[in-house]
């Protein structure tokens, strides 16, 4: 075994997006691609020595492949100790909990998320940082630099280590320890809630369906809910992870999920259900014939945290990036604490957690979590929801209807154009970009325009600037149009659009939300000639 040198040429695009480096698994079997990526992460990083690093992902196809570099290069770099989850499997939110309570420097999660998996499908690479969450902008832009100029790659000359039994190893002068890849995560839940509640509410018969989509989730949900909490078997469904996904599209939402929406709308339907991304950091919640929307579900959370063992003590604050729904922020005003708006991503919510500004935290985008970690969480969604159900004796549906009732209902939309060709996206933000020095006063959807603007965020723990995070057309009653194209996406552009509207009437409270978000819809077009740049009638997915 021995440490080698190999010349290498950088490659264009390694620049991380919303969440690590995203494209098609055949951008990254290109020979050195992700080698280059890596060193580059390694050059940034600088010395490893006495240093641990986390390693592991979502067993998507190329997982295993992207972990055995990954090994042979942090030896090269002199780490340690390397801990790497058995079979190379470790969720997002476990990836955060091992790094937090295993002290080490730093993690690197194998995931393109809620992307599509498999050889046709994508893959990705994430580093996350000594608190547990993915890198702040000024990491992944150092890293981008980095990869422009990478002419030498470090690893070392040794065969792939065994991944699928627990053992320690030595590679060089790094130990190699593979690890339980659940304990550390179900621990963190343990201190959190009230099990004993949750296992009488199984007891007593209630019913959940969990769908984990083929992806990582399923052991982690096994594990607490089936063996722990004495779920009955089979509550979690499609729960062995595939390299592939078994064909799904790991995104939990009413689009991607149908098999659990038909489940949840049958006559016999469970009395919750739920589903986790390919990463399990997402989460869907759904009630018999009734689902929750993300934002909704932040504000039930914050609304009732004090029921929950881990949170008794009350909330410190709360965050959601901008396109979330003001949902949170009505129920944060009526407990007298401060309600945080940041770009979407994460990312944005490490230092407001590391700084104790707030508790939790959530994306309209199906991601919800606290300061127990520092990365959305969907299982802990899971056991939130159950936990206040057993504590209240209410059902999910009761639980969201009794949050409109008081506060008025967010309805809310968000509209994907996908796959548009890059010229056209960028077209797009260019003239709405322009025209947005005219819009304030004008009226639009019946309403004068109070704020046109490109969001730009101020840390407020560091003060460093995220400017052009998304275009938001906001009316004086405070509905709201916001454009923004992914960070994700690994195929041309895909542009989201996000719509909300404030209803205060229980009457108009079931008004199918596509049906009054209307006149926003018809906005937006009006504004953005979504239509004409798009090429598209309608959005490809509506959620
Ligand atoms: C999307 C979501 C964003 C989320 C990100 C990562 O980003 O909108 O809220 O944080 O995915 O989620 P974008 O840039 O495509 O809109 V995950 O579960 O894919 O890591
Ligand atoms: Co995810």
């Amino acid at each position: 075994m021995k440490l080698v040198t190999r010349p290498t040429t950088p490659f264009e695009g390694q620049r991380p997006g919303t969440s690590g480096l995203r494209k098609k698994v055949s951008v990254f079997q290109q020979p050195g691609y992700l080698d280059n990526f890596v060193q580059a992460l390694f050059d940034v990083l600088g010395d490893a020595g006495g240093k641990t690093l986390v390693v592991g992902g979502d067993g998507r196809f190329y997982n295993r492949v992207a972990i055995q570099t990954i090994l042979r290069m942090a030896a090269a770099h002199g780490y340690a100790r390397v801990l790497v989850g058995q079979g190379g499997i470790l969720s997002t939110p476990a990836m955060s909990a091992v790094i937090r309570r295993r002290g080490a420097s730093g993690g690197i999660v194998l995931s393109a998320s809620h992307n599509p998996g498999g050889p046709q499908g994508d893959f990705g690479i994430k580093y996350n940082i000594a608190n547990g969450g993915p890198a702040p902008e000024s990491v992944t832009e150092a890293i981008y630099r980095r990869s422009r100029e990478v002419h030498e790659i470090r690893t070392v000359d040794s065969p792939d280590l065994p991944l699928d039994a627990l053992g320690v190893h030595t590679l060089l002068g790094t130990q190699i320890d593979i690890i339980d890849p659940v304990a550390d995560y179900c621990a963190v839940q343990r201190e959190l809630f009230d099990f004993d509640a949750i296992r009488a509410l199984f007891a007593r018969g209630f019913r959940l369906r969990l769908d984990t989509l083929w992806a990582v989730g399923g052991p982690y949900a096994r594990a607490l809910l089936e063996d722990e909490l004495g779920a009955p078997k089979g509550t979690v469904v499609h729960a062995e992870p595939r390299e592939d996904f078994g064909g799904l599209h790991p995104d939990p939402n009413p689009v991607n999920a149908t098999d659990l929406i038909d489940h949840m709308a049958a006559a016999d339907a469970p009395d919750m259900g739920a589903a986790t991304d390919g990463d399990a950091d997402r989460n869907m919640i759904v009630g018999r014939n009734f689902v929750v929307s993300p934002s909704d579900s932040l504000a039930v959370l914050a609304a009732h945290a004090t029921r929950i063992p881990g949170y008794a003590a009350g909330l410190a604050g709360v965050a959601r990036s901008m396109p979330t729904s003001t949902a949170v922020d009505r129920v944060a005003a009526s407990l007298g604490i401060a309600c945080y708006e940041t770009p979407t991503g994460w990312k944005f919510f490490g230092n407001l957690l590391d700084a104790g500004k707030v508790t939790l935290c959530g994306e309209e985008s199906y991601g919800t979590g606290s300061n127990h970690i520092r990365e959305k969480d969907g299982l802990w969604a899971v056991l939130f929801w159950l936990n206040l159900i057993a504590a209240t004796g209410k059902s999910v549906e009761q639980l969201v209807r009794e949050l409109w009732a008081e506060h008025g209902r967010c309805v809310y939309s968000r509209h994907d154009y996908e796959g548009i060709p890059t010229e056209r996206a960028d077209a797009l933000m260019r003239e709405l970009r322009a025209a947005l020095p005219e819009l304030p006063g004008k009226r639009l959807a019946g309403e004068p325009v109070a704020v046109a603007d490109d969001f730009a965020y101020t840390d407020p723990v560091d003060g460093s600037v995220s400017s052009r995070q998304g275009v938001r057309i906001i009316l004086q009653g405070g509905s709201r149009v916001v454009f923004r194209l992914s960070g994700t996406g690994t195929e041309g552009a895909t542009l989201r659009i996000y719509l909300e509207r404030h209803e205060p009437d229980p009457a108009r409270h079931d008004l199918p939300a596509q049906q009054a978000l209307a006149p926003l819809i018809a906005l937006a077009e009006q504004v953005a000639r979504v239509r004409h740049w798009t090429g598209m009638g309608a959005p490809s997915v509506m959620t």
